[in-house]
């Protein structure tokens, strides 16, 4: 009798907390791609790095992804549909205009939470962001294209000129990359010139090719491309005139062996992992701006898929670099101040 009554008591108390679990209300993300995600290594890495976030946590976590499209004028309307869904417990996206996006948005849903890789703000009590130290990122590239395009390698001449294919311009390009890049190639010789061109687009592959042809003609010999979609067009037009390649934000050796020589890598994904289960955990501190360099080993130089044909001798430099600049011992004078 007393056996029959517990289980009945068991048996209640299990009836009342299964809907109880059932009705535990889920935390809604939903991930703003500004642009496409294919091609595009920060956003990939964000689609990455939320999708860790949800398989690490217990909780119960929907992510909904919009691609916000090659249409740039179309991106504040979308964002301002998402939060005025009022669905979503956090938008989280990356680049560094999403931050004025979000403030606009922020006039109309003002509850709206906000996580915004590769991008700068502060004192939003909405709007955590977390970027990466450009201008270094730019530095090492530009170090190691000098040294490429100094050496006897096949496809290095003795011009002192390396290239540089941007989807478009903006503040960070121009002061951080842009000036780490050449800065940085400077620092192997101060002849060091850099041939800068903009795509316009985020996607245009065969436009890319035809402007990369026209920097090889124009004496580059080492091109850094960061143009998303367009990037492939950089690597097979530098495959066949006879360049070298250098990739930026993730590893790219994969995408033209023998033609890629180097690369640098943000650590976007980790990084978003993380600041994603710590909104889930309500532990995100909004209102705040991060930012992580070489120091904080987020921004680095890949060396794992370097081809054989590039010497020894340049990999030691780039490595003696890294520790140099890890230690606090390399000046870098150009850096622009925060
Ligand atoms: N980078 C990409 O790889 N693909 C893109 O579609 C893309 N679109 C961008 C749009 C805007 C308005 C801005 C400011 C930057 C964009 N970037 C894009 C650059 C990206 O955010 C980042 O700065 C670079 O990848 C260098 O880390």
């Amino acid at each position: 009798m007393r056996i029959n009554k517990l289980f009945t008591v068991l048996f209640a108390a299990l009836l009342i907390s299964f809907p109880l679990q059932a009705t535990q209300k889920a935390y809604n993300i939903a991930v703003f791609i500004p642009g496409i995600i294919k091609g595009s290594p920060t956003y990939e890495m964000l689609y990455a790095g939320v999708t860790e976030a949800k398989n690490k946590t217990e909780k119960n976590v929907h992510i909904k992804v919009v691609e916000g499209g090659r249409n740039q004028g179309e991106w504040l309307n979308a964002v301002m549909a998402l939060a005025l869904s009022k669905k979503y417990d956090i938008i989280i996206s990356s680049n560094p205009s999403m931050p004025a996006i979000a403030e606009k948005v922020l006039k109309a849903a003002p509850n709206q939470k906000f996580l915004l890789m590769d991008g700068f703000l502060t004192g939003n009590k909405n709007i955590k962001t977390i970027g990466f130290d450009q201008y270094e990122q730019g530095y090492i590239n530009g170090y190691y294209a000098a040294l490429i395009s100094s050496s006897t390698m096949k496809y290095s001449n003795k011009a002192h000129k390396i290239g540089l294919l941007a989807g478009q311009e903006f503040p960070l390009m121009n002061n951080s990359i842009r000036k780490g890049f050449l800065d940085g190639a400077k620092a192997v010789n101060k002849d060091f010139e850099l041939d800068f061109r903009v795509l316009g687009n985020w996607y245009d592959a065969a436009k890319a090719a035809s402007i990369t042809s026209s920097m090889i003609r124009n004496d580059v010999d080492v091109i850094l491309t960061i143009c998303g979609g367009g990037n492939a067009g950089v690597v097979s037009a530098a495959r066949e005139n006879g360049a070298y390649v250098t990739w930026f934000d993730s590893p790219g050796y994969t995408y033209g062996p023998k033609t890629i020589v180097g690369g640098t890598k943000v650590n976007l994904k980790e990084v978003c992992t993380k600041a994603t289960l710590e909104a889930i955990n309500g532990t995100l501190k909004y209102g705040t701006a991060s930012q992580f360099g070489i120091k904080d080993s987020a921004v680095d130089f890949v060396f794992n898929g370097i081809p054989k044909s590039v010497p020894k001798k340049i990999i030691k430099k780039e490595t003696k670099l890294l520790n140099t600049i890890k230690k606090g011992k390399h000046p870098m004078p150009g850096k622009p101040k925060n």
